[in-house]
């Protein structure tokens, strides 16, 4: 009997443990209620009260050594897994998760461009810090508009003037101005505004802005465009509306309404009555604008329009506050879909 204790407890000792596997094993080998050690205890049973006494001492003594390195390896191997646990490459693309989301005014901007990509459109892209030939000259503002003071635009520097675009315009001039025609582009992006925030307003906001220059572009192209354009984006019900309208850019000009949404013409808080919603400005492109970029009007014509992505937004999914799109707070951003 105290050969067998001795043998046992020398195996205990060799017993290498450094994995959760042989830390089972071990447990079902020596201290589980079939275990070596166990069923040592069942024959001490037979012994004399003498010997009992003996052996009973020395394997209590072998059950707390084993019961030790079992807790003792236990510990050591969770402190291990816990610090490495990842053991896969990480070099590979990470598995998509459901953390994350896409911002409204991304998740129109998407919309936005697949239906122009489908009738042809590019899309390209410019500088959002620009010189005043590109961001006003060029686009046949006059010299004492009011978008050229100090309160309407945010200036870098003065004389000569940079400053923060206020229209994606820019990007249809250098377009214009670097290639030759013709020109099916759209352009979104960001755009600066001196103007206080509140509900309606904000100093920056995106637009996506249009230009299609080709010889015999004619008004007709530029409504059936956008009619086409008013019903992918808010339904195939959808009607729409032209008003005459000015921009120094385009003539003639025209404001571009939808029919409302919300109360389909009855009349609600969002069309102020009046069954209609304007979503975005158009017109022909001014023959200066083309001139000013080499371009020969008597040759090339084209139409432009610009929109807000947040005023479609609103529009799309019946938000009331501008300031909500750059406030971050999570409770309104997760209400939109997430990346999968
Ligand atoms: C609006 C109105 C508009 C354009 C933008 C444009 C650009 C060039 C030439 C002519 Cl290079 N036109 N863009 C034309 C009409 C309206 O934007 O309400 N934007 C938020």
């Amino acid at each position: 009997m105290e050969d067998k204790i001795k043998a046992i407890e020398a195996r205990v000792q060799e017993f290498v443990i450094d994995t959760r596997d042989k830390l089972e094993h071990f447990r079902l080998q020596f201290i589980s209620k079939k275990g070596e050690v166990s069923l040592l205890f069942d024959e001490l049973k037979a012994l004399s009260a003498e010997q009992k006494k003996l052996v009973g001492k020395a394997l209590n003594e072998l059950k707390k050594f084993s019961e030790e390195k079992f807790k003792l390896s236990q510990e050591q191997l969770e402190s291990n897994t816990a610090a490495t646990t990842f053991t896969g490459d990480l070099t590979l693309p990470v598995i998509p998760g459901k953390t994350g989301g896409q911002h409204p005014l991304s998740l129109t901007r998407y919309r936005i461009i697949e239906i122009f990509e489908r009738l042809g459109f590019n899309v390209e892209d410019g500088p959002e810090i620009e010189d005043d030939w590109h961001n006003f000259t060029a686009l046949n503002f006059p010299e004492n508009h009011p978008a050229r003071e100090m309160q309407d635009t945010f200036f870098i520097e003065k004389n000569p003037d940079v400053l923060l675009r206020t229209h994606t315009s820019n990007v249809q001039i250098r377009l214009m101005k670097n290639r030759k025609p013709p020109f099916r582009a759209i352009m979104p992006g960001r755009v600066y505004r001196n103007e206080a925030i509140s509900a309606r307003a904000h100093c920056f906001f995106h637009q996506v802005e249009g230009l299609y220059v080709d010889t015999n572009v004619g008004f007709a192209d530029l409504k059936q465009t956008l009619y086409h354009f008013a019903k992918e984006m808010f339904g195939k019900e959808t009607k729409i509306r032209l008003r005459p309208s000015f921009f120094p850019f385009t003539e003639p000009s025209a404001e571009i309404d939808i029919s409302c949404l919300i109360c389909h013409g009855k009349g609600c808080n969002v069309c102020k009555y009046s069954g209609w919603v304007e979503i975005a400005g158009s017109g022909m492109v001014h023959p200066n604008v083309l001139r000013n970029c080499g371009i020969d009007p008597e040759v090339f014509t084209g139409f432009a329009f610009g929109m807000g992505i947040e005023r479609i937004t609103m529009l799309r999914y019946s938000i009331n506050d501008l300031r909500l799109f750059s406030e971050n707070d999570l409770r309104f951003l997760k209400q939109f879909k997430p990346v999968m």
